[in-house]
């Protein structure tokens, strides 16, 4: 079965709920017999990234290592969901150079930060909020919206994340991936 290879890069706060829809886009995309693999910081932060911690440097090279290991996944043929917050622009644009603009996808799990926080189901931005976790996004660390991403979701609450899964997959397929 021919599939077009791409990396789909899913960006937003803590807690916007990226790592939730990758996974259903991905269940989706196995379940129709594509070849996926999903790249997120419970693959990578604990393995090729353990040196890597949250300051500004370190968020940078997270990503770029990131961006360099799927686009090899990429050259693979496989379609790669890649789930980080990656606040940058810089370095969101660097992965499309990397990939090429025609196999990169880039979905904006767009939560304001007041819904991201009260959801804080690893209680992580209560910690920043007391000052026992520094560098945190969106309490003292930046986070910079994509202007023109080429899904962007409303992860608000006023969505499932299933419908959510559901608007990347329409994309990808108009796209012809
Ligand atoms: C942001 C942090 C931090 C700080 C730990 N800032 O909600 P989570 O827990 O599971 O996802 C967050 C994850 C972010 O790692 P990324 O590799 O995606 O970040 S980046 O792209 O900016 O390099 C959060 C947890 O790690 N976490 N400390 N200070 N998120």
């Amino acid at each position: 079965k021919g599939q077009k290879a791409a990396l789909v890069w899913f960006t937003g706060l803590s807690g916007a709920g990226k790592s939730t829809v990758a996974n259903l886009v991905e269940k989706r995309l196995f379940d129709q017999g594509f070849h996926t693999y999903l790249l997120d910081g419970d693959n990578v932060r604990h393995g090729l990234n353990k040196d890597l911690g949250f300051t500004a440097a370190d968020r940078v090279e997270n990503v770029r290592r990131v961006a360099e290991v799927a686009r090899l996944m990429v050259d693979s043929g496989l379609i790669v969901l890649a789930s980080f917050i990656s606040p940058f622009k810089a370095e969101r644009r660097m992965a499309r150079e990397l990939v090429g603009a025609s196999e990169f996808v880039e979905v904006f799990v767009d939560a304001p930060l007041s819904v991201a926080e009260s959801r804080d189901r690893k209680g992580l931005y209560a910690k920043a909020r007391r000052g026992d976790l520094i560098n945190f996004t969106g309490v003292d660390s930046p986070y910079e919206a994509p202007e023109s991403p080429d899904v962007h979701l409303d992860a608000s609450g006023g969505i499932t994340p299933e419908a959510a899964a559901d608007l990347v997959i329409l994309h990808l397929r108009e796209a012809g991936i």
